[in-house]
């Protein structure tokens, strides 16, 4: 999606082409400052969290449809997206399997959309080149699967010839008593999806796709097809050996399954965890926000060995995104988002998983996991820190933009936008004046952010440019984790390098 230029016929984009890197400091500090944030950053790449708990213990860089180039209904999909987010570090990847056409392969697309689909085969060889080009920590792959048995046991096959020994398969017993570490799990591919047997009595047919509002509300419960399954048998007719096949895939399909997904059969508390083994549970937004209400801890209960997906509400069919902190707040490891979406949502995403060098893995702070002591999201907590930040000045816009892509007749007129995502209570944004026909505005302005839980809080800062028509330019933002900013003197103090190739 091009990003969305507010007016003017010079787009951000076509500046930031003309820039080497493809991004522009456009806020800078002094020099002394800058010292400053670099000791206080670490650098990119360097994992300084723990990597050797399960990976309960971790939020993941998750993505949601991970192979579609635009909006949810109509858009091409493709392996593009699917490499761009792992070479963002991005280290769950989702794909939704459906025969084709044929009856003979499996592809990948939205099923009961109009998007276009891309080869199973691709999107594997796409994530086994790509795979670990962020980090070494494991990549899990999520199979939406609506397959009949004969081509579970062709992806078996892909999956086993594509990956080979990167495959982790859980040795022994199938079920886990808790995940491994991604440290012990470097470079290797996980598969997480339901395992065959809870849906393949009846036999499994060809499935008429769910349309996509009906999906959304049943995507993961694996009980949605039985029905439609019986009704669609009419539809069977092509299919060959179906019964012999069939033996033999589910235990090869199985096999491949790393992490079991699914919700708890029998009207059982969806939230009960099982001493004697682990599973990933995925619920939309709308779902998780629901559950919250009523069941906070059991939800943080179950993340301290469980994992948790959440995923887009269906009505996002724009690719917009929703606000993982809700997700993360609870424990949740993988709050999906749409990746080729633009918008707060994706940045403050983006801003979180720079913690740990940018590699995909951020280890959940000690109060989620606190067994004895569950936390409670909707207890009132008390203010743990303040944070101080000293909005300076900004620079670098001279350069990178053409000289009346802000303002047509004057030098334009910057502000800058500052505040906190994280848990609701910090969530706050403050505004510095705007500073009228400067291309090197000096704010020199302060705020206070009172942090209730500085662990989750990420710091966001935008830079628009002012207009009296109330319709702003988009001249950068960026967001940082706060957990990685150390103090360096009694105040804090940034330089701020934003990204200009996104809007507001
Ligand atoms: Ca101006
Ligand atoms: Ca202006």
């Amino acid at each position: 999606m091009p990003p969305r230029t507010m007016r003017g016929p010079s787009s951000i984009a076509s500046s930031i082409s003309a820039c080497s890197n493809g991004e522009a400091s456009v806020l800078k500090l002094s020099s002394d400052i800058l010292w400053a944030i670099l000791i206080s950053l670490p650098p990119p790449g360097v994992v300084h969290h723990d990597m050797n708990a399960p990976l309960a213990h971790y939020f993941i860089c998750t993505g949601h449809n991970s192979y579609l180039t635009g909006n949810q209904l109509s858009s091409d999909s493709s392996v593009v997206p699917i490499i761009d987010a792992l070479k963002r570090g991005v280290k769950v990847i989702e794909l939704d399997l459906w025969q084709n056409s044929g009856n003979d392969d499996v592809e990948v697309r939205h099923g009961g959309t109009l998007t276009r689909p891309v080869d199973l085969i691709k999107c594997l060889l796409a994530i086994k080149d790509n795979a670990f080009s962020a980090s070494d920590y494991p990549v899990v792959i999520t199979f939406e699967d609506h397959l009949t048995a004969n081509l579970q046991a062709k992806v078996a096959r892909m999956v086993t010839k594509t990956f080979g020994a990167m495959l982790y398969r859980p040795e022994g017993t199938e079920n886990e008593k808790e995940f491994p570490s991604p440290e012990s799990l470097k470079k290797k591919i996980l598969i997480s999806t339901k395992p065959p047997k809870e849906y393949t009595e009846p036999p499994r047919t060809i499935v008429k796709e769910d349309s996509y509002w009906k999906k959304d509300k049943d995507e993961e419960t694996g009980n949605t097809s039985v029905k439609q399954e019986l009704e669609a048998t009419d539809k069977q007719v092509g299919l060959v050996d179906q019964d012999e096949d069939e033996e033999r895939a589910i235990p090869e399909y199985r096999s491949l399954i790393a992490i079991h997904a699914g919700k708890p059969k029998g009207g059982l508390d969806i939230w009960a965890t099982d001493r004697n083994k682990v599973r990933r549970l995925s619920l939309s937004e709308q779902e998780l926000e629901n559950s919250a209400r009523e069941r906070a801890t059991d939800i943080v209960r179950f993340t301290q060995k469980n994992l948790l997906r959440i995923y887009p509400k269906g009505m996002r069919l724009d690719s917009s995104n929703y606000d993982p902190m809700l997700g993360w707040m609870h424990g949740a490891q993988m709050v999906a988002l749409n990746m080729q979406g633009q918008g707060k949502y994706l940045w403050i995403m983006q801003g979180m998983f720079r913690a740990n060098g940018g590699c995909g893995y951020v280890k959940k702070p000690n109060f989620l996991m606190d067994e004895n002591k569950v936390f409670d999201p909707r207890k009132t907590l008390t203010v743990q820190k303040i944070l101080r930040v000293k909005v300076f000045m900004g620079e670098g816009w001279y350069s990178d933009f053409h000289h009346t892509h802000f303002d047509r007749f004057s030098p334009p007129d910057f502000f800058v936008r500052v505040g906190i995502a994280g848990f609701p209570a910090d969530q706050v944004m403050a505004e510095t004046k705007a500073i009228e026909d400067e291309w090197i505005p000096v704010w020199n302005e302060e705020f206070d952010f009172p942090l209730r839980v500085p662990e989750l809080a990420v710091l966001r800062v935008e830079a628009p440019e002012y207009d009296t028509s109330g319709i702003y330019d988009f001249g950068g933002q960026t967001c940082l984790p706060i957990a990685e900013l150390r103090t360096v003197s009694e105040q804090f103090h940034y330089m701020i390098k934003t990204e200009t190739d996104s809007n507001l």
